[in-house]
């Protein structure tokens, strides 16, 4: 995954190679591509262009191959000398690729095929880092980070192991306990963790806006916004558009769980107006609300998305779990997951090392070495996750015959929306088809799914957009290391509504404490993805023939629905992404209108219930 970011960007190198979102020729000369430098060489030809692009992607692909391959082994089995390997064949793969990236500059302009424009205009979407000290300590620190990252452990009682909780554990916590003064004391707990990284994130910072600078971008935020066929800034205007469509259905969740929460906890704890405390949403990071369903579920509303207490009572297993969402894909028509997808992913945290458990997946040949890395307990959001994790595993799939430089996503939010899309269709009716809920539902019941369903997919979206508008303003220098926590906090109240539980620390980084900052994986994929979904879902339930609910709708079983996906995914990224998107929709730009529609009548409900509620 050099060039590609299909899953979270595993690798040190998907992050230092940038990845392979398209952007178009014109936006690329006009906005951030410097043209070749006028050379002494003979000037260039087409057939030296195909030549060189041929060797670049053969080159790269080998490159690449081995850095996922050591960076599998270092997430997998955390050591010292793990990291050591994983950083070094970082180092290879990043020097080719800043030298290609460099050298293929010499090409642009040429009257080339358009799959050849677009490999070069993907090519030098990448850092170049070509001073070998500053590359060598670049990936040294990504894998000193995630190392970190996955190693990190709050003991409640310094110096009793005993005592000592892991990531996985706090999180069971906070989706689990009521009890403000526990929840607080594991949220700070946490977020300490991130202190050891601070110094080694600001250096990465420095270094890789070094590398984005000699591809000719202002910083790597900058770079980052231009993986999505439009120019930098076209791309920040158009979050921004999608956001202020979202954010009354975002507000209105929000309002009805303050008064909740305020019941819940009392005045003392819940403010009547503005942010709420962070550490009272049942997720470390407020990013998504659902564990707090109990909470805020309507009276006499009995359905939800629950299946945690059917998988543990069935003793339904980490492997039988994912054999389940392999079954959806199946159904559409899609390939059975290879065998060795079985034999060599990481389906349960091993016990005797460390691993980095935040859910992954990867693509480690470009041909059928696929897996998945992921911590799996009996739980609905792990059984979710699992068919985000196979949603990236079917896309590498669907693209293996494309060219190396186009095995990867439209961009970078089709690669996190796929599964998620798939999920979508895991409704109450399919969950009883698989024997996982005793009901099925009527319509009676809808608003209690939807505000479940809402709880997972509408929180998130502020914070699908604050992570990165924090890392562009650290990238730009308009955050400094000294304000990382007065920007943050900044924004996850202005988004989000949400406030530290406790006062900022000295030289914090509560930013940190999330997996994607060490691991330097972009975030603003995934607020785009929470919009794709549901238009991928409206779209794929229109092929199948449903007329209803969005909510109600499943294309389980539906070969025709699963025929027009598979041909959006072989498509890889080929193309810019408003023809993939076409591929399924008809529709040419992201349009938030299918959240919307999808959320439309809890809106109503939700409206009333805040009326009636504040008035108490
Ligand atoms: O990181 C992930 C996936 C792996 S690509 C599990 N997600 C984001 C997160 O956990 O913060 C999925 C939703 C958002
Ligand atoms: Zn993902």
């Amino acid at each position: 995954m050099m060039i590609k970011t299909n899953s979270i960007a595993p690798l040190v190198l998907a992050l230092a190679m940038a990845s392979l979102y398209p952007l178009s020729a014109s936006a690329a000369t006009a906005n951030t591509m410097k043209s070749a430098k006028p050379s002494k060489q003979a000037a260039p030809t087409v057939a030296e262009a195909e030549a060189f692009l041929k060797d670049a992607e053969l080159r790269l692909e080998k490159l690449n191959n081995s850095a996922q391959r050591a960076d599998w082994v270092n997430q997998t089995h955390i050591t010292d000398d793990t990291e050591a390997i994983a950083a070094q064949a970082g180092e290879l793969a990043l020097a080719a690729a800043g030298e290609i990236a460099l050298a293929s500059r010499r090409y642009n302009g040429l009257p080339l095929s358009a799959d050849s424009k677009r490999k070069l205009m993907l090519l030098q979407l990448s850092l170049s880092i070509s001073d070998a000290k500053d590359r060598e300590e670049y990936t040294r620190l990504a894998s000193a980070m995630s190392g970190d990252y996955g190693k990190a452990k709050y003991c409640r009682t310094p110096g009793d192991a005993s005592s000592c909780l892991d990531l996985g554990q706090m999180e069971a916590i906070m989706a689990t306990s009521r009890d403000p003064a526990v929840l607080k004391d594991v949220w700070v707990g946490w977020h300490q963790q991130s202190l050891k990284y601070k110094d080694s994130y600001a250096q990465f910072v420095t270094l890789s806006n070094k590398g984005a600078k000699e591809m000719g971008f202002a910083d790597t935020g900058s770079m980052w916004r231009a993986q999505y066929d439009m120019p930098p800034a076209a791309f920040a205007a158009e979050s921004e558009r999608l956001w202020l469509q979202v954010k009354p259905l975002y507000d209105s969740l929000h309002m009805y769980v303050r008064l909740k929460l305020r019941q819940t906890y009392g005045k003392d704890v819940v403010p009547k107006e503005g942010a709420i405390p962070a550490h009272l949403f049942g997720n470390m990071w407020s990013q998504s609300w659902e564990n707090l369903y109990p909470l805020v579920k309507p009276q006499g509303q009995n359905a939800s998305l629950d299946v945690g207490a059917v998988l543990k009572a069935k003793n339904i297993d980490a492997k039988a779990m994912t054999q389940l969402g392999e079954g959806f894909y199946t159904s559409l028509g899609m390939e059975k997951l290879p065998a060795s997808f079985w034999e060599k992913s990481m389906l349960t945290k091993p016990r005797d090392r460390e691993v980095v458990c935040h859910a992954s997946a990867w693509d480690l040949d470009n041909l059928t070495d696929v897996r998945i890395k992921m911590c799996i307990t009996p739980t609905t959001e792990d059984f979710l996750t699992i068919h985000h994790e196979l949603g990236h595993i079917y896309y590498d799939l669907a693209y293996r015959k494309q060219p190396f430089l186009f095995k990867g996503g439209a961009n970078g939010g089709f690669h996190e929306a796929i599964g998620d899309t798939v999920a979508l269709s895991v409704t109450p009716a399919y969950l009883n088809k698989l024997g996982l809920l005793n009901e099925v539902p009527d319509a009676s019941q809808d608003i209690g799914v939807l505000l479940n369903r809402a709880l997972e997919k509408v929180a998130f979206l502020p914070f699908g957009y604050l992570v990165d508008q924090w890392r562009w303003k650290v990238y730009s220098g308009e955050a400094k290391p000294q304000d990382y926590d007065k920007v943050w906090w900044e924004l996850r109240e202005k988004y989000q509504g949400v406030k530290r539980p406790a006062p900022l620390e000295v030289n914090g980084f509560d930013a940190g404490a999330k997996y994607h900052v060490p691991a330097n994986s972009a975030y603003a994929q995934y607020f785009i993805a929470h919009i794709l979904q549901f238009q991928l879902h409206r779209a794929l339930c229109r092929e199948a023939g449903y007329v209803g609910p969005l909510n109600r709708c499943s294309i389980f079983e539906n070969k025709k629905a699963g025929e027009k996906y598979q041909a959006m995914l072989s498509m890889g990224a080929s193309r810019p992404w408003n023809e993939a998107l076409k591929a399924v929709t008809g529709e040419e730009q992201m349009d938030a209108t299918a959240i919307l529609d999808y959320f439309a009548p809890l809106k109503v409900w939700l409206d009333a219930q805040n009326a009636l509620l504040s008035k108490e």
